[in-house]
């Protein structure tokens, strides 16, 4: 007979005092291999497995203090199945587990693998979306072939809002017609309130990956090491400027736990980038008034928030890496960086039949870009450097060209079956390369 089910046996005999029933649990969840800390994708808030609430399954369990009555009640088991999974009051067996906090789902695998986090920040606008959905959809393709990793949805139904992005753009039926990514809106689809007494709190809605190596990859033995979840946020842009965020809506908290930081640096919002830009573009985003947000406050206001929650000394560098991606390549690149054509792949195939970043490469393109950053946005610049030890400037281009005004609608859209992305996936390869050991590993030109 297995503990579990010794323990659960127990328990139907009615001998279990409340204190062992604090044991019982814990041995429940530590028999499956979890891991001893989760942290909440939600709000942030770790926590031991024992503490972690279930989701109730019977029809009749409806309504949740947090999440209102349209949901299957939360609660703290204290009987199981002998697969470890709870059963609720009504004798239902459960299979969703909960942040004791937020009372939100949290997938199953963040409990088992190591979890990633990484932030994407940049002002509205900037690209965050079309970057996101092109950066999953490209590390898709390179993943499996390449790197010998399979990349898959943690909780089908949380990377849902991301998955529409990436058919809207690579999976279209219609891929001659104008399409865009709406704006994601404060408070929209991509946040989840949460009542916490008579106080609404707005969480962004995470979007979790797992990676884990396929049986070819030569460290496939050491699978339970090398696997992590990666776990990432889709902001609006407002959130990010000065006073976008408050105890309400605590948006961009991920900051703090953040591996490593990818701001969107958006050229096409910075007014001496747009003149030096207009007379080779057509790019409504060049030639129209164009908005401009000051992009260097931006990343003030979040290295700002850092400081405060870390406790990180105003002269004390912030130690993660800093990725500075430079989006929208092919609306400034053709007149400020002509050799953006001829911009190889970093992603290099080795002799070890596994793929690997050529970090030579990009150091390369971020020393160039940086003189051109220094140039025309060295407040920018300033800025980056004078928080973070190590900056990286790589470019992006999420679509490959000018978006399109709808002379109906008057929002800007794609065309699907012209979008070429260059270089979407390098910004997260690279955060992953420096921040996650044997994920994706660096190749040295002459070993390829
Ligand atoms: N030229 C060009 N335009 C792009 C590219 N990627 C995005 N855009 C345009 O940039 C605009 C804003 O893109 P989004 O991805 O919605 O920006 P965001 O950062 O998510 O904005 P918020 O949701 O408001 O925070 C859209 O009109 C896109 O068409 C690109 O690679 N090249
Ligand atoms: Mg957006
Ligand atoms: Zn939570």
């Amino acid at each position: 007979m297995s503990p579990v089910t010794a323990l659960w046996k127990h328990w139907a005999s009615g001998s279990l005092q409340p204190i062992e029933l604090t044991a019982v649990r814990k041995t429940v969840l530590s028999e499956s291999g979890l891991l001893s800390q989760i942290t909440c994708p939600h709000c942030w808030h770790r926590f031991e497995p024992a503490e972690t609430l279930w989701a109730s399954a019977h029809p009749r369990l409806y309504g949740d203090a947090r999440l209102g009555p349209d949901v299957q009640r939360r609660f703290l088991p204290t009987r199981f199945d002998a697969g470890g999974n709870a059963i609720d009051s009504q004798g239902s067996f459960c299979s969703e587990v909960c942040c004791p906090k937020c009372h939100l789902v949290i997938p199953r695998t963040m409990f088992e693998l190591r979890c990633i986090f990484y932030s994407i920040l940049g002002s509205p606008g900037s690209g965050k979306s079309h970057m996101l959905a092109t950066t999953t959809w490209q590390m898709r393709q390179a993943m499996g072939q390449r790197f010998k990793l399979s990349i898959s949805d943690a909780d089908p139904d949380s990377n849902r809002q991301l998955n529409e992005s990436e058919e809207r753009l690579f999976f279209n039926e219609h891929p001659d017609k104008l399409a865009w990514i709406p704006k994601t809106e404060k408070e929209g689809e991509l946040y989840q309130p949460v009542q916490f007494g008579d106080e609404t709190i707005w969480y962004p809605r995470p979007f979790v990956f797992v990676v884990q190596p396929l049986a070819d990859h030569p460290q496939t033995e050491q699978r339970d090491e090398i696997s992590r979840a990666i776990c990432l946020y889709d902001n609006a842009g407002e959130h990010f400027l000065p006073g976008g965020e408050s105890s309400i809506s605590p948006a961009t908290q991920h900051l703090n736990i953040s591996r490593g930081l990818l701001f969107l640096f958006d050229p096409t919002q910075h007014a001496r980038f747009r003149e030096a830009c207009k007379a080779d573009s057509s790019d409504p985003q060049i030639q129209g008034t164009g908005r401009s947000h000051r992009q260097d406050q931006i990343l003030h206001e979040a290295a700002n928030r850092i400081r405060t929650h870390s406790g990180l000394a105003q002269q004390q560098k912030y130690g993660k890496p800093l990725i500075v991606v430079i989006t929208k390549m092919d609306a400034w690149a053709p007149t400020l960086w002509p050799e953006w054509t001829e911009l190889e792949d970093p992603i290099r195939d080795s002799k070890q039949g596994i793929a690997g970043l050529d970090n030579t490469l990009i150091e390369e393109v971020s020393h160039k870009l940086r003189t051109i950053m220094a140039k025309l946005a060295p407040e920018f610049v300033n800025a980056a450097e004078g928080f973070a030890e190590k900056v990286t400037y790589i470019p992006v281009s999420a679509l490959g060209h000018a978006p399109e005004e709808d002379p109906e609608t008057g929002m800007l859209g794609v065309r699907p079956q012209a979008v070429t992305p260059v270089w979407a996936e390098v910004p997260l390869l690279y955060l992953l390369n420096q921040t996650s050991t044997g994920l994706i590993p660096s190749v040295r030109r002459s070993a390829v």
